[in-house]
């Protein structure tokens, strides 16, 4: 009773400072709780799924470690994400990779799945009210490992190719249809090479004619939408990648396609926050995938760092926060997984919440009015408000934990939950 108290002062406090800046909190933190974020579900088990092919991860990305009491079913998957969900404030959907359809009642090729294959995770959305985003899957199956998918020369695996992106495009649409909500389905593709090739033209030029076969086939927008997402380079693809950002900047502008920006998926100086204000001048909606790069790896957990908090402020600046559909893309098999979850998308949540409180038309003001020093100094001064009174103040009226206290949590569930799993799969293969 006295710690929430102490979180309402603390917010009075703090709304009473953001307003001497013009800023209204309340108004701050109903627009991020309007704010949905897609959470992918392959940070759940390192990216696995549930085809188990046993062949493991690749296409240029790599899960690294090996944290007990990874998710190895379909009920685990779930169980843990409305973990996660339930120590985070706000909504959230889910984003479904097609590697974790329900295969118990019988396998099927990449290019025969359905929606029956589906049907476990539409119910189980359905009973938590959520919306699901999808992904088709060219990776870790033998016909990708030649590291060409939709830009090999060979017509039979693009025809392959072509058929499982069709097939994932049905059943997002039914996703929407379904949930009631429009399903984003996103392509990405890991084709290219880890050293020099000859084929650039050749293999782009594949890729714009497996596309443009692949969008022959229109569904309501109503219900699904398509998103691609362009990326820089992969590991052991280092030298060339077919679906490279000039390339689907260009078919998404052409075909009126969404495009996806993954932050992980530029050069380290590059800074995505700048594209934002460019593209939506000609796009109308953009997808994210937040994450953090570190050297080579584009997929670290979430952190509040410069380039998030660069990124949201300049779409919150930008006032096209309904423009933008945020996604997370991450996957870190050496900590808690389900820790990982809560601390990324929270991560995610404090950087909109910060763009969100920025005093944005004082700002202006300064600006337009070339006050540069005043500008300057407002921006600085704005890092050292009471954001954390705010963030807290928000967590408790979610009724979710504030501050450190889901780190209790996560280890609760580890010690009740996660530490018996892999001795019950020891047990399962010992009998
Ligand atoms: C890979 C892309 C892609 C994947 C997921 C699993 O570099 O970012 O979004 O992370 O499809
Ligand atoms: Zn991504």
């Amino acid at each position: 009773m006295k710690k929430s108290g102490n979180i309402t002062k603390a917010y009075e406090l703090a709304k009473e400072k953001y307003a001497g800046l013009g800023t209204d909190t309340d108004a701050a933190l109903k627009k991020l709780d309007s704010t949905t974020i897609s959470m992918h579900c392959w940070q759940a088990d390192d990216v696995n799924g549930f085809e188990n092919r046993g062949i493991g991860l690749d296409g240029g990305i790599q899960a690294t470690g090996n944290y007990l009491g990874k998710a190895t079913t379909i009920e685990q998957v779930q169980q843990d994400i409305i973990i996660a969900m339930s120590l985070l404030p706000g909504r959230q959907r889910l984003n479904l990779h097609s590697i974790y359809g329900d295969f118990r009642s019988g396998t099927a090729e990449r290019n025969r799945i359905d929606t029956r294959h589906f049907e476990s995770w539409v119910n189980w959305a359905k009973s938590l009210g959520i919306g699901m985003d999808f992904n088709c899957t060219l990776f870790s199956h033998p016909k990708a490992n030649s590291g060409f998918t939709l830009s090999n020369h060979n017509p039979v695996i693009r025809a392959f190719w072509i058929e499982h992106i069709q097939k994932c495009r049905e059943i997002a649409a039914w996703f929407g249809k379904e949930l009631g909500t429009r399903c984003m389905h996103n392509i990405w593709i890991p084709d290219g090479s880890k050293d020099l090739t000859v084929n650039r033209y050749k293999h782009r030029e594949l890729l714009k004619d497996s596309l443009d076969r692949i969008f022959t086939v229109r569904h309501d927008p109503q219900y699904m939408v398509d998103t691609l997402e362009a990326k820089l380079f992969g590991i052991g693809y280092e030298a060339y990648t077919v679906g490279s950002h000039e390339f689907y900047l260009s078919y998404s502008m052409q075909n009126k396609m969404i495009l996806c920006l993954d932050i992980g998926h530029y050069h380290p100086t590059e800074q995505v926050s700048d594209k934002v204000s460019a593209l939506l001048q000609f796009m109308p909606e953009l997808l994210l995938h937040v994450t953090r790069s570190v050297r080579w790896d584009s997929d670290h957990v979430v952190t509040l760092n410069d380039e998030v908090r660069a990124l949201f402020e300049e779409i919150a600046w930008a006032g096209k926060m309904d423009r933008v559909n945020v996604g997370l893309d991450f996957f870190d098999a050496s900590i808690n997984r389900i820790g990982a979850y809560v601390t990324g998308v929270r991560a995610a949540q404090k950087a909109i919440l910060l763009a969100l409180l920025s005093p944005v038309d004082k700002l202006r003001e300064f600006d337009e009015n070339g006050q540069y020093f005043e500008r300057l100094a407002l921006l600085e001064e704005s890092k050292s408000m009471p954001f954390g009174a705010v963030w807290d103040y928000y967590c408790l009226t979610e009724d979710v934990p504030v501050g450190t206290d889901y780190i209790a949590e996560v280890q609760r569930y580890e010690k009740e939950t996660l530490s018996k799993r892999d001795a019950a799969r020891e047990l399962v293969r010992d009998c």
